[in-house]
């Protein structure tokens, strides 16, 4: 698949943004190294992950993006916020590329402390943001392949 001309939209949350820009950067590195050119990743950011799915929702349904890659770290805390917020990121996101035929990358990251996003987020477990290019690289050449 020729990426060159791949047009990839990048939705990141403001919270936890000491984590979430490492997330942002391993994203954008890994979009490059597969070939995307940078000005065709569009970058935008929305106050918490809660707001995720608006933004991805408009981007997918734009026409102008190929995949939309949703980057956010949640953090349980002492409620029940982290329920409210990562249910609803990852249903919406499924369902909004469901419905627009745009995949739709759950890059969000819902651990249980600090540490564990850390070890996520370019760490000892990787970074997500990274895999989260590679995964849309991969889906939209798979619907390449069941679309042609
Ligand atoms: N947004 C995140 O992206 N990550 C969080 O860990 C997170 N924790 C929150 C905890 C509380 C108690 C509240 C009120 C909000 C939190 N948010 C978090 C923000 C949320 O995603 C959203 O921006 C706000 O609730 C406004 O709709």
């Amino acid at each position: 698949m020729d990426t060159t001309s791949l047009r990839i939209g990048i939705v990141a949350a403001e919270w936890n943004d000491f984590i979430v820009s490492k997330l942002i950067t391993g994203a954008t590195e890994a979009l490059a190294e597969h070939g995307v050119p940078a000005a065709n990743v569009t970058q935008v950011r929305c106050p918490g992950s809660f707001e995720i799915p608006v933004v991805a929702s408009a981007m997918a349904g734009s026409g102008r993006y190929d995949a939309v890659i949703a980057l956010g770290v949640v953090i349980r805390g002492e409620t029940a916020h982290f329920e409210y917020v990562s249910g609803p990121v990852a249903y919406g996101l499924a369902n909004i590329a469901v419905a627009t035929g745009v995949p739709c990358i759950f890059g969000v990251l819902t651990t249980e402390n600090i540490e564990q996003a850390l070890d996520r987020a370019g760490g000892n477990f990787g970074n997500k943001g990274a895999e989260s290019a590679t995964a849309a690289i991969k889906t939209i050449a798979a619907l390449h392949e069941v679309r042609r």
